[in-house]
């Protein structure tokens, strides 16, 4: 599937604004079809946007199960014999879509696009009526995991993970144009030879019968430095200019589908960042150099729009990142809206991406997420076709984010259950098929402290060592010195098998304003001093190659008794306001890099 896009033989409308909503507390949308007919009893809901906080309503924000949007929209008079896309860039958690009265299509998995040719349903110049049911449950098959539980208060939807479960329609929905015949995919990989740079291109085309593909790649001057032609190819580049982390530099691979007249049938833009990522030992490669990560794991998250995509906090948000001296971050713990990989390719930030594939642990927190009295993995919980549709999840990522310079590590699960033989069955085909799907990046998953070193059973099929720890947080809390001794021998343990260590969490939740000379839990000044303590435990071991503090901001959760208005442990609050930590982080990231 490719991104809509405008270029010389295609064009798009977006489908933003405020739609027709409603809630389906008794699910009957779907018997009485109401996309038949203009949605009644409905509220206005902006797209994109998580419904939850939109409304000032418990109902609203706790609603479990459908509910319905829909919008209407003229198709552009000049689309006439033009073949016509309806296109998602997600729909959380699961969507059908109607457009008039015909079913076009249905997804699951809240994080990725989905899309159904609709020529057959529209008429250029006429109005058609999109609906769309979007489903918010989770279930034990569902990525991320959760049950619905019947209480004598109703429907409660409980769940594994620690961020609130926003629904709706997150991100821009399209309707674009291509002619009949048309290129459905594109592959780049790119590869360097000292100062000279390959890329490798594979493409996919429909009703392309006798067309032929020319590429052009040009740089960002717009000069054409290197041509092709055919379904793929090899295209060299002398003196290439090299994506580099800092230096987010792209090129420009033109396709083209051209007819036997020479005509253009189509033409889709890709950008290309040049560049190689290899595991070493425990050397993390980017362009054959160390590279080390610092940054944060992230959310989508906001006040009001909660998971929906923000242009201008995506801007402030890297922004914060150049500040702070970050050159990463992880997709914590979904795959995140595509404008963000764009502007991190563009920006020179190396990401993390990971799947939604989180709070598949029971045995967390004693419980506290809710997982008390579950087995993980079971025929009655998460079982084999949860990892089809973790399979499927991890497909969808990887084909929509393969051509991404800034992705350089795919991470299939946060913090599962890892140190049973359930989790190492369930584990083990996915880094196969991860590695099949692509070859050319690392692979691994984010292990936590139940799997300490010596425990866990998963961590052998992955390329890179990803760990959250909390040393001085969940344990030993307030006791740094023992925090930081318990730490460092762990640390050494992982550091003996070899491979590149990222802490991909660590940190403390921490009250903004608040303050204490003896630096005590949830002070600004214990973030900063369990910080500096992990910082001297890096500083120590070779093998680790990246610290991601958790989290970026603070983001909202479910209630609970250990989480005061969501969780604090963010160096910026929910608005981007600095604590304290992120002076200090400041202090150290600005000067190593
Ligand atoms: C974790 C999870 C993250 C939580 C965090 C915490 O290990 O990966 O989702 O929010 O801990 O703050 O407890």
């Amino acid at each position: 599937m490719l991104r809509p896009q405008d270029t010389a033989t295609r064009e798009r409308r977006p489908l933003t604004g405020l739609w027709r909503f409603r809630l389906d507390p008794a699910g009957k949308g779907r018997s009485e079809q109401w996309f038949r007919r203009p949605l009644a009893n409905a509220r206005e809901m902006p797209v994109p946007a998580s419904f939850n906080d939109v409304v000032a309503d418990p109902a609203v924000r706790d609603h479990v199960g459908d509910v319905w949007y829909q919008t209407t929209v003229r198709v552009p008079h000049g689309w006439d014999g033009q073949r016509v896309v309806l296109h998602f860039e997600s729909a959380t958690h699961r969507a059908t879509a109607w457009v008039d009265e015909a079913e076009v299509v249905s997804h699951e998995g809240g994080y990725t696009p989905f899309e159904a040719e609709v020529t057959e349903h529209v008429q250029a110049g006429q109005e058609a009526r999109i609906t769309v049911v979007v489903d918010n449950t989770l279930s034990w098959q569902s990525i991320p995991p959760g049950v619905v539980e019947d209480t004598p208060d109703g429907r409660r939807q409980r769940y594994f993970h620690d961020f609130f479960n926003y629904a709706g329609i997150h991100r821009p929905v399209w309707l674009y144009t291509t002619g009949r015949a048309h290129l459905t995919d594109i592959t780049v990989v790119t590869g360097l030879d000292g100062a000279d740079g390959s890329i490798g291109y594979r493409t996919k085309a429909q009703d392309a019968d006798g067309a032929e593909v020319i590429v052009v790649l040009r740089d960002a001057d717009g000069r054409a430095v290197a041509t092709g032609t055919g379904p793929s190819g090899m295209l060299m580049v002398e003196h290439v200019h090299r994506w580099a982390p800092g230096d987010g530099y792209l090129y420009d691979l033109e396709v083209q589908l051209a007819g036997e007249g020479g005509e253009v049938l189509d033409s889709y833009h890709q950008r290309v960042g040049v560049r190689t990522v290899a595991v070493d030992g425990t050397r993390f490669l980017i362009n054959g150099e160390p590279f080390h990560f610092t940054g944060f794991g992230k959310h989508e998250d906001l006040a009001v729009i909660g998971k929906g995509h923000n242009d201008a906090f995506m801007v402030h948000d890297f922004e914060l990142l150049n500040w702070i001296g970050a050159n990463s971050f992880r997709t914590s713990h979904y795959p995140y809206a595509e404008a963000v990989l764009d502007y991190a390719d563009r920006q020179g930030i190396v990401v993390i991406d990971e799947t939604a594939a989180v709070g598949m642990n029971m045995g967390l927190g004693g419980g506290i997420f809710g997982g008390k009295g579950y087995t993980t993995f079971s025929p009655e919980t998460i079982n084999d076709q949860t990892r089809e549709v973790h399979a499927q999840a991890i497909a969808e990522l990887v084909a929509r984010d393969k051509n991404h310079p800034s992705v350089v590590l795919w991470s299939i699960a946060n913090e599962p259950e890892s140190h049973t033989e359930g989790a190492e069955r369930y584990f083990q085909p996915l880094f196969d098929l991860t590695r099949r799907l692509d070859p050319t990046r690392p692979v691994g998953f984010v292990n936590e402290l139940l799997a300490a070193y010596g425990r866990c059973r998963v961590s052998r099929f992955g390329d890179v060592l990803m760990l959250n720890r909390y040393y001085g947080w969940y344990v030993h809390t307030g006791d740094l010195e023992a925090a930081e001794r318990a730490w460092e021998q762990e640390l050494k343990g992982w550091a003996s098998e070899g491979k590149p260590i990222i802490v991909t969490e660590y940190g403390a939740d921490t009250y903004p304003g608040l303050h204490s000379v003896v630096p005590q839990p949830w002070s600004e000044e214990y973030q900063v001093e369990l910080l500096d303590m992990n910082h001297r435990v890096f500083d120590r071991i070779d093998a680790v190659v990246g610290e991601q503090v958790w989290a970026f901001a603070d983001f909202a959760t479910t209630s609970g008794i250990v989480r005061v208005g969501g969780n604090k442990k963010g160096v910026f609050t929910r608005d981007r306001q600095p604590k304290a930590a992120a002076h200090a982080l400041r202090h150290r990231w600005r000067k190593s890099t």
